[in-house]
């Protein structure tokens, strides 16, 4: 066991978003807790947030256009003084350090800052993690960066506490399964995945207490918002996503577990806002139905926000409970008004059956938030047409919507079967993403549907608060 005051120290790092929290990370520290480990928290993203703002941007109604600039902002980019004094900082609390890296723009920081530690203090073991890691970025990340000694692709909970308890013992690193590690000869051994939680309700809720949750934006403009995850996966298989590879088969937990987490996070935090950042919150609607009831019931004073599916199986009456129950913003992955693409895309949706959904959605006081993909592959300036008439038509039911470009995700269906998909893969980048092009070229259509179709929708009625809860 280590003889520092902690056995491992978790970071969100820099740049993320700072709306409000991510959840990783007090969802790794409740669990690690429960076991009896000592976990110290830093939350890099938004002190690194603090530091930009301190030398110069305001916050006030900026705040939104501020969170997307610190978004865009180019990671490497960031002050090499406030990494040098961050590991300062961090570097007695442990000798094991665990990086929670959502997406591509905090890899950079992660690894410079793993080098920096592994300057001040070459025995100390660093630990890569979180959604942006599957079993070929975890090989090319580990291959090129020796200041890191672990990646941990997929569901963390059982292979980081397997981390913990074999680091007396390093080499037997290479047996713990959904790792990727050195071995003492230098090869990287990428393992088997880990199986996933068989039972969600058994974890730990999630502790909120390690981040400075007053920082967040949202809080600091007096909205009390929190995430939440009801259940992992989704019931649906569209070809460009990777969530059911990433966790499996479709697991919620119990409405009476939710619930008992909901009343937890409110007292604890007094929280109003209640982001679930479930892929669908409707892939069990009875069981959707059911915390609904048991929210009413509870009469919690909390507003909820989720992500949908498109089913005409929603009911009136499901929508009504939901509405009561708190829910007032759900988000639609919709991505294109073209029949076509959406059978390329495997959606499962009728498009035709899209704008009674959203008109009955509405009618229940809950807003329609909308994703849209633009320059998919295969586009045809005809389904661009599809698109824009879907808008002109319909946008009247909807009140937000968000365009973003077409990207290739490692372990979808469109990444195993490029040539049924009008793509071909050319390699990997440097972070061990696909290097791709098109082939076909589609029609870009991407400008023209964030220049014309957000003027058919209700758009200008939403308070920024929600465009910011993605
Ligand atoms: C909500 C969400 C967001 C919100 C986050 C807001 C918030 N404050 O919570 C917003 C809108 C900001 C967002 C933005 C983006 N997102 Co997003 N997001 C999600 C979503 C739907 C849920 C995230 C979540 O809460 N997951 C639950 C947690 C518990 O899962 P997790 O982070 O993977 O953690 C587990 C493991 O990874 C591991 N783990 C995590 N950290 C660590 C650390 C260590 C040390 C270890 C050992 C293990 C470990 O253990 C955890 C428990 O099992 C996911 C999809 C999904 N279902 O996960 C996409 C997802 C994470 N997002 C994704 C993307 C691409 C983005 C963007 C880049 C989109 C864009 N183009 O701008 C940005 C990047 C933002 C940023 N730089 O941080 C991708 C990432 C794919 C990839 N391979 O990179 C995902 C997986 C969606 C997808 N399938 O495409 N996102
Ligand atoms: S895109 Fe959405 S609905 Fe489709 S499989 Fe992924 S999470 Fe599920």
């Amino acid at each position: 066991m280590s003889p520092m005051s902690h056995d491992i120290l978790l970071c969100n790092p820099p740049v993320g978003q700072v709306n409000y929290p991510y959840i990783a990370i007090p969802l790794l520290k409740s669990l690690l807790q429960r076991s009896g480990y000592r976990v110290a928290v830093s939350d890099a993203n938004i002190k690194y947030f603090n530091y930009a703002r301190a030398r110069g941007e305001g916050l006030g109604k900026e705040a939104n256009r501020l969170n997307s600039a610190y978004l865009s902002s180019n990671p490497s980019g960031i002050d090499p003084g406030f990494t040098r004094d961050w590991v300062r900082a961090i570097l007695p609390l442990s000798s094991v350090f665990g990086f929670s890296v959502v997406s591509p723009q905090s890899l950079p920081w992660s690894i410079s800052a793993a080098s920096e530690i592994k300057q001040q203090n070459p025995e100390a073991m660093v630990v890569l993690g979180g959604a942006f890691f599957d079993t070929v970025s975890a090989h090319h990340v580990l291959s090129k960066n020796s200041s890191i000694d672990a990646v941990v692709f997929g569901e963390g909970e059982a292979t980081l506490l397997e981390i913990l308890s074999r680091n007396v013992q390093r080499k037997h690193l290479a047996r713990v399964q959904g790792l990727a590690a050195r071995s003492w000869d230098g090869s990287i051994n990428v393992n088997p995945k880990h199986e996933f939680v068989k039972d969600l309700d058994a974890l730990p809720f999630a502790d909120f207490s390690c981040l400075p949750l007053g920082d967040y934006l949202n809080w600091r403009t007096g909205l009390r918002v929190l995430p939440i995850l009801g259940s992992r996966s989704c019931i649906g298989k569209c070809s460009f996503c990777s969530e059911k590879a990433r966790w499996g088969r479709y697991r919620p937990r119990t409405p009476g577990n939710i619930l008992s987490e909901i009343e937890y996070q409110v007292k604890k935090h007094r929280v109003e806002m209640l982001r679930f950042n479930d892929s669908l919150i409707n892939g069990d609607q009875a069981r959707l139905e059911h915390l609904c009831e048991l929210m009413i019931e509870a009469r919690l004073k909390v507003e909820w926000v989720g992500n949908a599916r498109v089913s005409r199986r929603m009911s009136d009456r499901l929508l009504q409970k939901m509405f009561q129950a708190g829910c007032r913003v759900l988000w639609f992955g919709v991505e294109s008004g073209s029949p076509k693409i959406l059978e390329n895309m495997k959606k499962g949706i009728d498009i035709k059956e899209v704008p009674e959904v959203f008109q009955r959605v509405r009618k229940a006081g809950i807003s329609v938030l909308t994703f849209w993909i633009t320059n998919f592959p295969m586009e045809q300036m005809e389904d661009t047409r599809h698109t824009l008439d879907f808008f002109r038509n319909h946008g009247r039911h909807i009140d937000f919507a968000h365009f973003s470009e077409f990207h290739l995700h490692k372990q979808s269906e469109m990444y195993n079967h490029p040539d049924q998909f009008g793509i071909s893969i050319q390699g990997l980048n440097e972070i061990g993403n696909p290097l791709w092009r098109y082939c076909p070229e589609p029609f870009r259509n991407d400008e023209i549907l964030k220049s014309v179709a957000p003027m058919y929708t209700n758009q200008p009625r939403l308070p920024w608060d929600f465009v910011g809860m993605m």
